[in-house]
């Protein structure tokens, strides 16, 4: 690794030092840009300080990115590293996650937000996790043996990488959404230009010094920071980028996707927003009920994807749940991720801030009651109360927008049919859940929800060996499991004549 510039940041509380590489990573050195002088700054979202600057690379630095990463493929990677071989490197990789979780949990909350005890044990615990599952699968890629003509010629297909990936990843996981998107890529035998957030991109730099520790080949995995109009439409747009990877807004998939149409149609998988419902039917346990509602909207301080932010009660258990639900959300503890007692941590950004406090307005102007929180705090830090509003109606802004952020849209409901109708009122489809203790309840509902993942007596849980994405406009493709190997593959049937001869 070369000496190229470091940011030394201090760690609140514990007085640790962190020093992260401030540069490009491409093929194993942390690098200047090109032709960038601009800088993007890194603030902690708990006290509003800049913390760190880090270069804002450019369209020349995502070619030199993409250039380094082809390379790699074509001679070390790609078809040149055994299942074997890639899956002992996934291995030491996830031992040195799993050996730096502390530092880089207290990296995530100085950039993010989040409580450091959850970016530890389960952003982090996860993505340890996701590696080594991903690296299971790595020599266990196969195609299929396919009966033809048996006495002349056989059939069969390769699943091979599909080249160089481009992986956009957005600010609200942002060490989770790297493992989910580097693990599946690199266990298949793809090379990666990794994209991080303009908002959190210092975990991204940080795990680029573990690849290299790991014993990566250069090129395999390159980082470019970048502003998304810059760097990420470079990605999108760029010809000799195999596919692109992306999780963020509905609104950038759409860019993201034109513009693989508009250049050379690379292979495009989009995890996109929602506007997740979650049913309490009458029969449910009403407490657990009300913890899972509140984990749905309130964990990760809304900024979920999977959010369930559409709450439906029906009507005969309306009163006690809510009163169940109101008193959970209260207790909740909204503080600086270094409070040890914070159960959330402040939301990322001014713009993030600014954008729930504007949905807020429009509730109470839309005409729904607010039964807690909606107000702003004193003094510096993004951050903002657990807010419930109640007698939400489809037409309201508050019911058909992601506001990614703890706020709880509630709608009373009388019947089943009622319930499903306005749970598949809106144009996402990531998750949805319902909490029922009538075994053929659930399985009608879950049947007739339009999602890509439905809970039942659950909500937000995720496991690496279960697939995730979504339908509708909530995107394309899924993530983990198996079915992640598919969006890293591309399938080529090798048809073999041994015996049969033309006139
Ligand atoms: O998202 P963007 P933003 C939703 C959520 C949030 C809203 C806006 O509702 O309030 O999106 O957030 C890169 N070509 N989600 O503006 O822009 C960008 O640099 C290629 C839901 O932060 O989608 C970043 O790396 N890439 C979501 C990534 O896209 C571009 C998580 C995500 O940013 C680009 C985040 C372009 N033209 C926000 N423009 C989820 N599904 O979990 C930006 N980017």
């Amino acid at each position: 690794m070369s000496s190229a510039p470091t940011v030394e940041i201090a760690v609140p509380k514990t007085g640790r030092k962190i020093t992260v590489p401030t540069g490009l990573f491409i093929n194993n050195q942390f690098v200047p840009s090109v032709d960038s002088t601009e800088t993007i700054e890194c603030i902690n979202p708990a006290t509003e300080d800049v913390i760190a600057s880090v270069v804002a690379g450019s369209a020349a630095d995502i070619d030199r990115a993409v250039a380094a990463a082809r390379a790699a493929f074509t001679t070390t990677w790609g078809k040149h590293a055994t299942g074997w071989e890639r899956a002992r490197l996934l291995h030491r990789l996830a031992d040195l996650v799993e050996r730096d979780a502390q530092e880089l949990a207290e990296l995530e909350t100085l950039n993010n937000g989040k409580p450091v005890r959850i970016a530890r044990d389960f952003d982090i615990g996860d993505s340890v996790a996701c590696l080594r599952y991903y690296a299971g699968w790595a020599d266990k890629i196969a195609g299929q043996s396919l009966e033809v003509d048996n006495q002349t010629k056989i059939a069969f297909t390769r699943h091979d990488p599909i080249g160089v990936c481009g992986q956009i990843i957005p600010w609200n996981y942002p060490i989770n959404m790297w493992s989910w998107k580097v693990a599946p890529a690199l266990a298949v035998g793809c090379t990666i230009v990794m994209k991080p957030s303009e908002l959190t991109p210092l975990t991204a730099l940080k795990l680029s010094e573990l690849i290299v520790e790991a014993g990566f080949p250069p090129g395999v995995v390159n980082t470019v920071p970048s502003l998304g109009a810059v760097g990420g439409a470079a990605l999108s747009a760029h010809l000799d980028v195999d596919k692109v990877a992306f999780t963020g807004s509905t609104v950038t998939g759409r860019k993201i996707m034109e513009a693989a149409a508009k250049s050379n149609l690379k292979k495009v998988s989009l995890e996109l927003g929602g506007k997740s419902p979650h049913i309490v039917f009458e029969s449910a346990d009403l407490e657990q009920a009300a913890n899972w509602a509140c984990l749905g909207i309130l964990y990760n301080t809304g900024q979920d994807c999977t959010a369930g932010s559409r709450l439906f009660v029906q009507e005969s258990i309306y009163d006690k749940f809510m009163a169940a639900l109101i008193s959970k959300a209260k207790a909740l503890v909204v503080a600086d991720g270094f409070d040890e007692k914070a159960s959330g941590g402040p939301v990322v950004s001014k713009v993030q801030y600014d954008k729930i406090f504007k949905y807020i307005s429009l509730g109470k102007e839309q005409g729904a009651t607010i039964l807690t929180g909606g107000e702003k705090r004193q003094g510096k830090g993004f951050f903002v109360d657990p807010t419930i509003f109640a007698n939400v109606t489809p037409e309201m802004k508050i019911f058909q927008d992601e506001i990614f952020g703890p706020v709880l849209s509630v709608t009373k409901f009388k019947t089943e049919e009622e319930a499903v109708a306005l749970a598949n009122n809106t144009t996402y489809g990531l998750g949805a859940g319902l909490h029922s203790n009538d075994a053929n309840q659930c399985m009608r509902v879950a049947n007739e929800l339009e999602a890509g993942t439905v809970w039942v007596n659950q909500y937000n849980i995720l496991y690496n060996n279960v697939p995730f994405g979504g339908k509708k406009q909530s995107g394309i493709g899924r993530e983990l499991g198996s079915y992640a190997l598919d969006e890293y593959t591309s399938v080529k049937a090798v048809q073999w004549n041994f015996g049969e001869k033309l006139d």
